[in-house]
């Protein structure tokens, strides 16, 4: 394949076939094979899916490919498996035990590879650590972690021994943290002392010690050193990873367990104050994440992966522990920022593994732009074969430096459209035939239904903007909320009959190419992270000051979208800019870093509501965006309260 740049002029209306060289060793070639196979995975799942299951290893195969009773499914029902086994051992019987697994390097520099042997051995002393410590199947495992081998190794070592693992990104809080263990029920915890971030440490262990405050559940809390910070030791209850490690042997047999066996449970957010636990369980799960990187990422044995994201958002689940491994490739793995010490440490990492597939997220890629050529213009890129972004909708101009300037206007770009809940891609090119569009996740993955109802259940005419629904059970979908069967059903199955709704808004143009135009639910997406405006709402009226909030989005250049708060005070508290912060911290305390607003405003004479009480947020974002309210307000209660806002903004 041709190493050489070439600049392509781009707008929104540019198409890009695949290139010769692309197709040619491409799984999917052109675009009547995708056609045939698209066809045949939703005319005949059975067969469709069979045949790629059948790539990996069954303990006992499966008696029926897929039993649907709306909106419940089971997939290879009768099966057994182990996916720890298929993403590691498999491997290492296959021949590919001295290959490289995961090639990691820590923020301060530090570096390790893990083979696929070394991956097993490490896994299966984790494993007898947790089973040694009494966890059993469908005990629920909480991980807490940075970006290290060990994450993946304590995921793995969960689903080798049967256990639910449930992870909390390093960013949140303990109150986050503490509201997901009360859910989970978890019996044991795995965290580290700490985490680096730009220079300096989170404090992981003591976050989890506060979070661990009362809690009977927990046994057992296994912690990696990482960090060196001082952290306390609970006498019976904390150990060291390193010491437990060292006492047990590195062999394990993976035992198969039923295909609904359940995987892992991730928390994300909704529209509603707290966040739900999707539960994800294993043989469709498994299958659905090998098979999407397969095709869209191309994998091919030589590859060498690099997903940006962590294994704290499904992202990191689905593409740096599950799909890669599963599909026996060399991946990357990188512990901090990406502007640490500066922002062309990407840009090194490609340049020293000679990474060839690329993924990750347009907010990511905005603050490249910002940042400034010269970063990326130090490193020689040309290993780069594929690119891919994920998590937000990918604005032209950013498509277009990514496409040029990283991939050197040789490599495909693949937008990836999909969420927490339906475990793997569901929407995006295959490389090697699908012409790539900026701002489009253009078509269907295999088995996928998708499209786009307007509010009466009618498919939308091309162009015109409606609700992205899937019409038909797919390998990887959340199976349901943990513990809330009927919030499962409510929230997912009940606005048009069997079928699930996304929550995005989207548009097909004429080709069929699909256009992501955001959430239609109260969710914001801040840096392509969920977060839910009554989530942030319920932490502000916690705080002692506040008599009631409003929280919206404001499109931001860098983040998509950023967090712009109003809130009332109570009686004697007074207006001012040190509360303002307390506010900002005290966000950051109940959530997480993450979720600390860019704005706040005071609210003083009372927030905008409709007759029946209603806060109105659209007339908020107008406010925000325009400066005034010139909208529909026949329904407002009162209209003093935008006069005392527009006013409050101005000053
Ligand atoms: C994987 C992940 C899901 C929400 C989803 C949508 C947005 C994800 C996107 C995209 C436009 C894409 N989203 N991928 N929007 N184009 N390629 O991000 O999962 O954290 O659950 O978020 O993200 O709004 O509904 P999750």
């Amino acid at each position: 394949m041709s190493k050489k740049a070439s600049f392509v002029e781009i707008d929104e209306n540019t198409e890009i076939k695949p290139s010769k060289a692309f197709s040619k060793y491409a799984r999917v070639s052109s675009m009547a094979q995708y056609k045939r196979m698209h066809a045949e995975s939703i005319e005949k799942p059975h067969l469709f899916w069979a045949r790629e299951a059948k790539e990996l290893k069954w303990q006992k195969k499966w008696d029926k490919v897929l039993n649907w009773e709306a909106p419940y499914a089971e997939w290879f029902k009768g099966g057994k498996l182990n996916v720890c086994e298929n993403a590691v051992d498999r491997h290492v019987e296959e021949g590919r035990g001295n290959k490289a697994a995961i090639i990691w390097e820590g923020e301060p520099g530090d570096k390790r590879i893990l083979t696929y042997q070394q991956l097993q051995r490490e896994v299966c002393r984790m494993a007898n650590v947790l089973t040694n410590q009494g966890v059993k199947p469908k005990d629920c495992v909480l991980i807490y972690m940075p970006m290290v081998p060990e994450a993946t190794i304590a995921m793995l070592a969960c689903a080798r021994i049967g256990a639910v693992h449930s992870i909390v990104f390093g960013g949140f809080s303990s109150e986050s943290i503490k509201d997901r263990l009360e859910d989970s029920k978890a019996v044991a915890v795995i965290t580290a002392d700490g985490s680096w971030r730009r220079g300096s440490v989170v404090p992981l262990k003591d976050n989890m010690d506060e979070a661990l405050k009362g809690n009977k559940d927990v046994k057992s809390v296994i912690v990696l050193k990482r960090c060196e910070n001082d952290v306390k030791m609970k006498k019976g209850r904390d150990f060291w990873w390193h010491k437990q490690t060292a006492k047990v042997p590195a062999k394990h047999t993976p035992k198969g367990f039923s295909a609904e066996h359940p995987l892992f449970i991730l928390y994300t957010s909704g529209s509603t104050g707290k966040p739900k636990g999707i539960l994800h369980t294993s043989g469709g799960y498994m299958v659905g994440t090998y098979t999407t990187c397969k095709y869209i990422f191309d994998m091919q044995e030589d590859d060498v992966y690099w997903c940006t994201a962590d294994v704290g958002w499904i992202t990191g689940h689905s593409y740096i522990t599950y799909g890669p491994l599963l599909n026996g490739v060399t991946q990357i793995m990188y512990e901090g920022g990406p502007n640490y010490p500066d922002w062309g440490r990407f840009w090194s990492i490609i340049e020293e593994y000679g990474v060839t597939i690329f993924y990750t997220a347009p907010t990511a890629i905005r603050a490249f732009i910002k940042a400034g050529d010269e970063f990326v213009d130090k490193y020689d890129l040309s290993s780069l074969r594929l690119l891919g972004t994920v998590g937000e909708p990918i604005n032209p101009a950013a498509w277009a430096w990514y496409y040029n300037k990283i991939g050197g206007g040789r490599c495909p770009i693949v937008d990836t459209w999909w969420q927490t809940e339906t475990g793997a891609i569901m929407i995006s090119p295959l490389p090697g035939c699908t012409p790539i569009k900026p701002g489009t996740a253009t078509l269907p993955f295999f088995g996928v239904d998708a499209a786009i109802l307007d509010e009466e259940g009618n498919e939308c005419k091309p162009d015109q903007p409606g609700r992205l629904v899937i019409r038909k059970p797919w390998p990887s979908m959340l199976r349901t909320i943990y513990g809330d069967k009927k919030r499962y059903k409510d929230t997912y199955w009940s606005d048009y009959d069997g079928m699930y709704t996304a929550g995005d808004g989207a548009k097909k143009d004429k080709k069929g190419n699909v256009y992501i135009i955001g959430r239609l639910d109260d969710v914001l997406n801040v840096s392509g992270h969920r977060l839910g405006t009554a989530e942030i709402e319920s932490a502000l009226v916690a705080h002692p000051a506040v008599a009631e909030a409003a929280v919206i989005g404001k499109p931001h250049e860098i983040k998509g979208e950023s967090i712009v708060c109003f809130v009332t005070l109570k009686g004697d508290y007074k207006e001012t800019d040190e509360l303002k912060t307390e506010l900002r911290n005290h966000i950051g305390k109940v959530i997480g870093a993450i979720a600390k607003p860019d704005a706040i405003h005071f609210a003083p004479a009372g927030l905008p509501k409709t007759r029946s009480g209603k806060i109105m947020r659209r007339l908020l974002k107008e406010l925000v965006n325009t400066g005034k309210v010139t909208g529909n307000v026949t329904t407002l209660e009162d209209s003093k309260v935008i006069d005392a806002l527009e006013k409050s903004l101005k000053g």
